[in-house]
């Protein structure tokens, strides 16, 4: 690719399903000979050596379309606003990025999991309370792996309150507040190992009342031995996974649900009736040949009401020193539609992703070995689950090919699907209705609309407001695994590249890309109406707050020392404190400034410590006075022409 982001489109008409050759050599046979001669070279990042749909018709330049349809500009001018906000999982920074899209800039990172030495997540007792600790204090886990970062629906739209993300690594589900964009709570999810997928519901199953988000539920990918103690370690054949709801108010866990095979990632309805994972590992091997031995895995989709009425009835049963009900939804135990928490529906092989269509009607399971993405129907699933339909497999109304590697789907709202070709390095547009039709016999239906290249290997993808009634069809993100030649290098470290394409019209057209720190996964983006962003804290938040510059000062209860500290630019309210070496020191500072953007920092040297109060916002550290001396204490955040002067001196007292 030039600099200049030449477009090669494909020919919808010559580019069309039948092609077998190449888009078919990851099927039963192909899969099985590359997995003797170098299956990383094949999955991994290759790069790629044909061009856009050479096996299908030869790529058309289209540089005259491109010219008559350049795209929208994604560039602001300065001081203006963008219109969408984006929600990126950080990845294993164990954080969450906060664009403003079209521009891509970065506004804020979240820190959920890890510790971040700005804003003294990890450091204050605040953060610490909220990310878990151990009986000395030290917290309990210091590393995170983010993937999938969703937000609460109302009406079938982002309503603006929350948003939540997994931690792959620890199996935790952290909660943020979308008014000050903080985590707010995180709980860790028992029996469980492999933390991936997670979604929100979208209202209730039952009460049309409660038309908005009440559930989270969170599929593990690992399967372990239950009760994981150490026994039973080499029968791998009785490991197992569950699927959780979570609670999305308190955050407590709710039910699990025993199942065959493995979660990968979650969709849930419309209706708030169903929720679905994809499995890649029906099989339960432990090992990646066992785990792709299978020609069809399978989407699995839990019956919510039913499950939480199989609870209420105390229909379930406890694992280990968990207290969590968890019901038994292991394919023998559903086999009939009647009684069954779950249906097993099965799609091709190892599957990679599953997305609800912004109409309500559809789920899509993109299929990674397979060239495919299969559709299912979730009216189709209800009838199988009211004993309408004598068959699960009856609910796919669609199996069709879309390229190599096929891992996540996005939707412009107007009937189209955006489905990303790992292997290909290509976005593919198709149609559903389309692929419907074509399904049910009609050779003569072109489903696919459009194919773009990406650079390189793509994973999540997604538009703007995609998985909702809101979809508009404007913008469309699409996370590059690999960048490879397209920024100055920097080491053996490359970044990962994130590309924007304008889908308003028929064809796709890139706009943009900008490099990311690795390594995002999947990520979400609205319109910026739908947040009503805080300025300013409430200062009757704090129980600890101090109110006022008097209030500043020091106390003692035997070796426990607190000491209070007000900071207005650009004083803080003790110009020094003493303590005794030996001490337990809490530390607590508020920001009595009520201006917006005017925060503060409070580090002491030495100690290790520094975080920051926002405007009316208080936070506190606790630690142990075991040096003697002087210490500086002082602002690490601009805040004033005094800024630099603005300090304070912890004297400890041999
Ligand atoms: S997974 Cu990363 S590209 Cu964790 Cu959502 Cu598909
Ligand atoms: Cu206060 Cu800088
Ligand atoms: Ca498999």
């Amino acid at each position: 690719m030039s600099e200049k982001h030449v477009i090669e489109h494909v020919d919808p008409i010559e580019d069309q399903p039948a092609d077998t050759g190449r888009r078919r050599f990851l099927g039963a046979a192909g899969m099985a000979g590359v997995a003797g001669v170098g299956l990383s070279t094949v999955l991994a990042g290759c790069r790629k050596e044909t061009p856009a749909g050479t096996e299908g018709g030869a790529p058309v330049d289209d540089q005259a379309s491109a010219a008559s349809h350049q795209g929208a500009n994604p560039h602001l001018k300065p001081g203006e606003l963008d219109t969408y906000y984006g929600l990126w999982s950080g990845g294993h920074t164990g954080d969450v990025r906060v664009l403003g899209l079209p521009s891509g800039r970065e506004i804020h990172r979240i820190p959920v999991f890890t510790k971040d030495a700005l804003v003294g997540w990890g450091i204050t007792n605040e953060s610490k309370a909220i990310m878990g600790t151990r009986p000395d204090g030290s917290l309990k886990y210091t590393v995170g792996d983010t993937h999938h970062v969703h937000a609460s629906y109302r009406d079938g739209n982002y309503d603006g309150r929350y948003a939540w993300v997994n931690d792959k690594i620890n199996c935790r589900v952290a909660r943020m507040r979308l008014d000050t964009f903080t985590c707010d709570k995180i709980t860790e999810i028992p029996n469980i190992q492999g933390f991936h997928g997670i979604f929100p519901d979208k209202r209730d199953p039952v009460d049309p009342a409660i038309n908005y988000t009440t559930r989270v539920f969170c599929g593990a990918e690992f399967s372990i031995p239950l009760p994981n103690t150490g026994e039973h370690a080499d029968e791998v054949e009785t490991y197992r996974s569950l699927f959780t709801c979570v609670d999305a108010e308190t955050m407590d866990v709710r039910w699990q649900a025993l199942i065959d095979g493995n979660c990968d990632l979650v969709a849930t309805s419309f209706d708030g009736k169903l929720a679905a994972t994809n499995q890649y590992n029906t099989e339960m091997g432990a090992v990646y040949e066992n785990m792709m031995s299978v020609e069809r895995d399978a989407c699995l989709f839990f019956h919510v009401a039913r499950i939480e009425e199989a609870v209420a009835a105390g229909r379930f049963s406890t694992i280990g020193d968990s207290k969590v009900p968890v019901v038994d939804c292991t394919r023998a135990a559903n086999a009939d539609p009647a009684t069954a928490l779950c249906a097993y529906v099965s799609v091709p092989k190892n599957p990679h992703g599953v997305n609800a269509s912004p109409d309500g009607r559809y789920f899509i399971c993109a299929g990674k070995l397979s060239p495919t993405a299969t559709v299912i129907e979730l009216s189709r699933v209800l009838d199988w689950f009211d004993g309408k339909l004598d068959d699960a497999d009856k609910t796919i109304v669609a199996e069709v090919e879309l390229g190599l590697g096929p891992l996540h789907t996005a939707f412009d709202g107007r009937g189209n699907a955006y489905t990303t070709l790992f292997l290909d390095s290509q976005v593919v547009k198709w149609n559903v209705d389309a692929a419907i039709r074509f399904h049910a016999g009609d050779q003569n239906v072109k489903y696919v609309v459009d194919r773009i290249d990406v650079n390189y290997q793509p994973g999540h993808i997604n538009a703007s407001q995609s998985e909702t009634v809101a979809a508009d069809g404007k913008w469309l993100a699409v996370g590059c695994k690999f960048s490879k030649d397209r920024y100055l290098p920097a080491g053996p470290l490359h970044p990962e590249n994130e590309q924007l394409i304008d889908i308003s019209g028929e064809k796709m057209v890139l706009v943009a890309e900008h490099p990311v720190r690795p390594e995002p996964h999947d990520f979400i983006i609205f319109r910026r109406e739908i947040i009503n962003a805080k300025p300013v804290y409430d200062i009757d938040d704090f129980p600890n707050a101090v109110k006022d510059a008097a209030e500043s000062g020091v106390t003692r209860d035997g070796d426990k020392v607190t000491v209070k500290i007000s900071s207005v630019a650009p004083i803080f309210g003790l110009r020094d404190f003493k303590v005794k070496k030996g001490d337990e020191v809490t530390v607590i500072v508020t920001n009595l400034d009520k201006i917006e953007d005017l925060t503060h920092g409070f580090a002491i040297e030495k100690y290790d410590i520094n975080f920051i109060v926002n405007p009316q916002e208080t936070a506190s550290v606790t630690f142990r006075a075991d040096m003697a001396g002087v210490f500086w204490c002082y602002c690490t955040h601009f805040c004033h022409a005094l800024h630099l002067e603005m300090r304070s001196r912890m004297i400890v007292e041999a």
